[in-house]
């Protein structure tokens, strides 16, 4: 623990000036942000103070026992590799769903109905998710599904929010690391805009390692959201980080990091602006329909391209400068703005939607006569989150601070007006990535709570090793100041995270028999002859051999089964209690099997008999005062 001296609480949530803060030179900026993740000694409240927010937080945040939240939160889970779901304002986990990992308590990655999900991609047993974005209707949640990258293993997974399972995933095809996600707001969310990172060779075949070549690009990817394929393709110039849509349909942005498609550090910071790339959608879309498309290394997906030639614009793309590699890009809730968030510069980029139909007409001598404002905020924003009443909430790496601002006073102070934009300054704990506010991307954002996601935690909780939690803090945006009232440790690596009002998500109780999840299951039963709710047989099939079986508790319909060694031996349970959370499982010990199937649900999990004798079979969920004795025994004869 530190025992400098450290300011009082008020001195610390006292707006401090930016004055100071004059824009600093590259090396400056560079060396603050390579000594940003050593420099965690600047804790600013004291036990007092925790002391205050913890009376405070009680009073504000206390769900009690048996009450429930007034938001649904998700998060996502980096790059361990699920989605988390928690309740807020209490902050207590409800639930994991498992997406890019591998999960034992559900057999997600396991069952046959988790792998025909995963497809092709079932093979990585990793992931790395980032952005989770609930779908829309109208620019406000409509709580059918929620969309993920996997910047590891470059796909986009779709979560149904009415059983909270994964139910599709799609690997996009010739680009590497999808990043950035975003989703179209309005009229509603047709496309899914899924950022892939780095630049790579077309076609990437081995020959060449250089990323200057006009071959060498990356390239901005939309998903049809009910179907889960692509819908097209465009490549850009430089690369693609993070993005979002506006509130017409019309438009959505990306920012560019890497305009030099530099492979290292020092070339990734040598041009003094990188840009915000917008995208016309109705444009593109009407090229495609034209057949004005291209298709790239043997993938069917429309490709058009979106980079400038000798400085000319495409039809399809717009660039506008913006201090170098800018990282976070939010839509403010009014639908007005972009806001590019500058990382390596003070200032955020503030984008007026209103001028990009006249900036796609050629009407501007220069791009950023686009761009309304560019306050000074503080060092390293990231991102920006919005109340609905005209404030932004930008993350400040380098400073460990939340900075509230008002967005019409950034636009007058950027007139030249002497006005004050920025509102308080909190300090949080520590080394803040993302920010979210309750349903802040979207037109009903209601300014109540900000989580902001700190990536170290330092001495917030007791020592775990040299691996520490990271910290999620919530904060009180209700009022006039923001008020920090809660630590929440969470596990690598919540990014991000998005607020929903608990009445947007409508969840079932029990699984419907006809529900897709399990369907292939079900043909396949069908073809067996299998009544799945009332049958327990075994179905021999040359060296396969299929078990079909019943649940209900606390027995598993059949309580024995043979099968010669070397069989490959599928079982499918079938869960036929009707009780809201009784839900059983299956595990064969020794075998690496084991599964979730909540109630009317069908699973199935496929392993190989390979070791003679006697091998017992438990439900893992506990589901009755007899769930330990329920159990079976799968008796494997030698071959
Ligand atoms: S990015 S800390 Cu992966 Cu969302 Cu900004
Ligand atoms: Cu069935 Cu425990
Ligand atoms: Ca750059």
């Amino acid at each position: 623990m530190s025992d400098k001296k450290i300011p009082t609480p008020d001195a610390a949530q006292e707006p401090r000036g930016v004055s100071r803060r004059t824009f600093l030179g590259t090396g400056a900026v560079t060396g603050a942000v390579l000594a940003g993740a050593t420099a965690l000694g600047a804790g600013t409240f004291t036990r007092e103070s925790w002391a205050a927010a913890a009376k405070e937080a009680k009073s504000k945040i206390h769900v009690g026992p048996g009450e429930l939240d007034e938001y649904y939160g998700f998060w996502s889970g980096g790059h361990q590799g699920e989605v988390r779901v928690l309740g807020v304002p209490s902050m207590r986990e409800l639930m994991r769903i498992p997406v890019f990992n591998v999960d034992s308590a559900t057999g997600w990655g396991l069952t046959n109905e988790s792998k025909h999900i995963l497809g092709d991609s079932a093979k990585y047993k990793n992931g790395d998710c980032h952005h989770p974005h609930i779908s829309m209707t109208d620019g406000k949640y409509d709580g059918k599904y929620l969309f993920i990258n996997d910047k590891a293993n470059s796909r986009v997974a779709r979560i149904r929010l009415d059983i909270m399972k994964c139910d599709k995933i799609l690997t996009v095809p010739n680009v590497q690391a999808i990043h950035g996600l975003r989703l179209q707001k309005v009229p509603y969310t047709k496309y899914v805009f899924a950022n892939a990172e780095f630049v790579i060779p077309h076609p990437n075949d081995g020959h060449t390692f250089d990323l200057q070549d006009k071959n060498s690009f990356t390239m901005f990817n939309a998903i049809d959201a009910e179907k889960m394929e692509m819908a097209f393709q465009v490549i850009v110039d430089g690369n693609l980080d993070n993005s979002d849509a506006d509130y017409t349909g019309k438009y959505a942005a990306s920012t560019c990091y890497n305009s030099e498609k530099a492979y290292d550090l020092g070339g990734m910071m040598r041009n003094e602006r990188d840009w915000v790339v917008v995208f016309n959608i109705p444009r593109i879309e009407a090229a495609i329909k034209a057949g004005k498309f291209i298709n790239l290394d043997g993938s069917k997906v429309p490709v058009v391209d979106g980079r400038k030639v000798d400085g000319k614009d495409s039809e399809f793309t717009r660039y506008i400068p913006v201090p170098k590699n800018p990282h976070g890009l939010n839509t403010s809730p009014d639908g007005k703005y972009f806001i590019a968030n500058g990382k390596l510069s003070p200032t955020v980029s503030m984008i007026a939607i209103d001028r990009l139909d006249d900036l796609f007409n050629d009407r501007y001598k220069d791009p950023r006569e686009v761009i309304v404002a560019e306050p000074e905020l503080g060092l390293g924003p990231l991102h920006t989150t919005f109340d609905g009443r005209g404030n932004a909430y930008t993350t400040l790496f380098i400073d460990s601070q939340v900075v509230k601002w008002n967005m019409d006073e950034a636009i007058r102070a950027y007139k030249g007006e002497k006005v004050n934009y920025i509102k308080q300054k909190l300090d949080v704990q520590y080394q803040p990535g993302h920010n979210h506010a309750s349903l802040t991307e979207t037109s009903d954002a209601d300014g109540k709570w900000l989580v902001v996601l700190c990536k170290f935690s330092k001495d917030r909780f007791l020592p775990t090793g040299p691996l520490h939690p990271e910290n999620d803090q919530l904060i009180d945006i209700s009022g006039d100041e923001m008020k920090l009232v809660h630590d929440g440790p969470a596990f690598a690596e919540p990014h991000d995270c998005i607020l929903a009002r608990r009445d947007q998500i409508k969840t079932q109780k029990i699984w419907n028999r006809n529900d897709p999840f399990f369907a292939d299951t079900v043909a396949r039963a069908k073809k067996d002859g299998i009544n799945l709710e009332t049958d327990n047989k075994v179905i021999r099939d040359g060296n396969k051999v299929r078990v079909y079986m019943t649940s209900m508790a606390p027995a598993y319909g059949l309580t024995e089964f043979t099968v010669k060694q070397g069989n490959e031996v599928t079982v499918t349970i079938t869960n036929i209690d009707q009780i809201e959370d009784v839900s059983h499982g299956f595990v064969m010990t020794n075998h690496g099997a084991s599964m979730e199937i909540s109630p009317q649900q069908t699973s199935s999990i496929t392993f190989m008999a390979d070791k003679p004798g006697l091998h017992w079979y438990y439900c893992s969920w506990f589901c009755h005062a007899l769930h330990m004795e329920m159990v079976g025994r799968m008796l494997v004869e030698k071959a």
